[in-house]
């Protein structure tokens, strides 16, 4: 059908990853938050006190930022305002600010192939990016 078509070029045919599985259940994460759309759970290598990883449900189309288009603005919303939302619970009692970050592709840092926005605080950043 004409949706299924729309749909499935919407899609990204690239191979799942580990977050599918933590999305699933089949792996388990510490989670901070989930609702029908995002779901927000601890990095399992934290750079930081506060390292929280903010991934969309449905991954359609988004492995990386660089393929987002303007289907992708809500879910792309959504997950920046839980990235604030995050780093202001997480960082309570801790000075006064955050570091939100996305690695996009390879050359950028990007290890898993599902866009996801790290939240880093508890401790006072650096400038350097790497
Ligand atoms: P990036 O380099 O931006 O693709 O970041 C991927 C992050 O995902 C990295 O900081 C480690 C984290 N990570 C990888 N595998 C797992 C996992 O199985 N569980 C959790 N909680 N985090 C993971």
């Amino acid at each position: 059908r004409w949706d299924d078509i729309w749909l499935a070029g919407l899609r990204d045919t690239a191979p799942s990853t580990i977050f599918d599985e933590i999305i699933s259940g089949d792996i388990p994460a510490d989670v901070v938050r989930e609702d029908e759309h995002v779901l927000a759970f601890r990095d399992i290598n934290p750079m930081a006190p506060v390292h929280v990883l903010i991934i969309p449900k449905d991954r359609a189309g988004l492995t990386s930022l660089r393929k987002a288009t303007a289907e992708h603005t809500n879910i792309l919303g959504r997950m920046l305002l839980a990235a604030g939302e995050i780093a202001n619970d997480e960082t309570l009692g801790f000075g006064d600010g955050a570091r939100i970050v996305i690695n996009d592709g390879p050359d950028g840092g990007q290890e898993v192939n599902h866009l996801h926005v790290h939240v880093l605080g508890g401790r006072k950043m650096g400038r350097t990016f790497g």
